[in-house]
């Protein structure tokens, strides 16, 4: 069912302040401050292991930007595709979906809402009003760092209108963020582990119904974040 209001609990997010530095550490003050948020539910594919995926991540806000830190445990990481215009879902990648004014509904083919596709190399896809795919880099910013076969991904991620235009990139800013402003947003991965095609994609929503693969079409599906304001100060 198109636009229909995602039952889960509102995120609160806070305001970081500095903005962390984007270097794929978890490391500035300001992620100490927001919540880790379950990356657990099975979009695509069959049931898995925690050593093969597992996820978690959390949500600070700049009045610039949305920033996401994401901890991922993927056990091969796989990336076939040298050409990142090329079946890009079917390598390992985050996908940040966001709907920078929470109107939710039908996103496929236009701007009211994005799938950022961020892959191993750092660049980023979504499809245009044109149904190809093109790349967005300037529009989130990323690092990753790996442990192990833990990865841990620090994204700056610039919100932008629904009318921008791919081929007129310079026509439009990134939107300013404020203070309980509501945000449609939903994390995802797409795990690949040397099959043809993506073997899973998990999400950080709930999907009703018996097709969760649902995100790159229908904001609709997408959680609430709420930009909290800074803390009064207590000086
Ligand atoms: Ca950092
Ligand atoms: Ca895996
Ligand atoms: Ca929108
Ligand atoms: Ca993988």
């Amino acid at each position: 069912m198109a636009g229909a209001a995602p039952a889960g609990p509102e995120c609160q997010v806070p305001l970081a302040s500095p903005a962390p530095v984007i270097d794929g550490r978890g490391t500035e003050a300001a992620w100490a401050r927001a919540e880790w948020r379950p990356l657990d539910q099975r979009w695509l594919g069959p049931a898995t292991t925690a050593a093969d995926f597992s996820g978690r991540y959390k949500v600070v806000w700049t009045p610039e930007r949305l920033y996401v830190l994401a901890e991922i445990t993927d056990d091969v990481e796989q990336d076939t595709h040298a050409d990142p215009l090329e079946r890009w879902w079917d390598d390992d990648c985050l996908e940040i979906f966001v709907d920078p004014d929470r109107s939710r509904g039908e996103h496929q083919y236009n701007h009211n809402a994005w799938a950022y596709h961020v892959a191993l190399d750092g660049h980023v896809v979504d499809l245009g009003r044109d149904r190809q795919g093109h790349l967005f880099d300037e529009h989130v910013r990323s690092r990753r760092t790996r442990r192990g076969q833990v990865s841990t991904w620090e994204a700056a991620v610039a919100l932008y209108p629904d009318t921008y235009d791919e081929h007129k990139p310079a026509a439009s800013r990134p939107l300013p963020l404020r203070a309980g402003q509501p945000i449609g947003f939903a994390l995802a991965y797409c795990d690949n582990d040397g099959s043809a095609e993506r073997e899973n994609f998990f999400g950080s929503e709930p999907v009703a119904g018996a097709d969760k693969n649902r995100g790159w079409i229908d904001a609709g599906i997408f959680g609430r974040l709420r930009l909290v304001p800074p803390a009064p100060s207590t000086r």
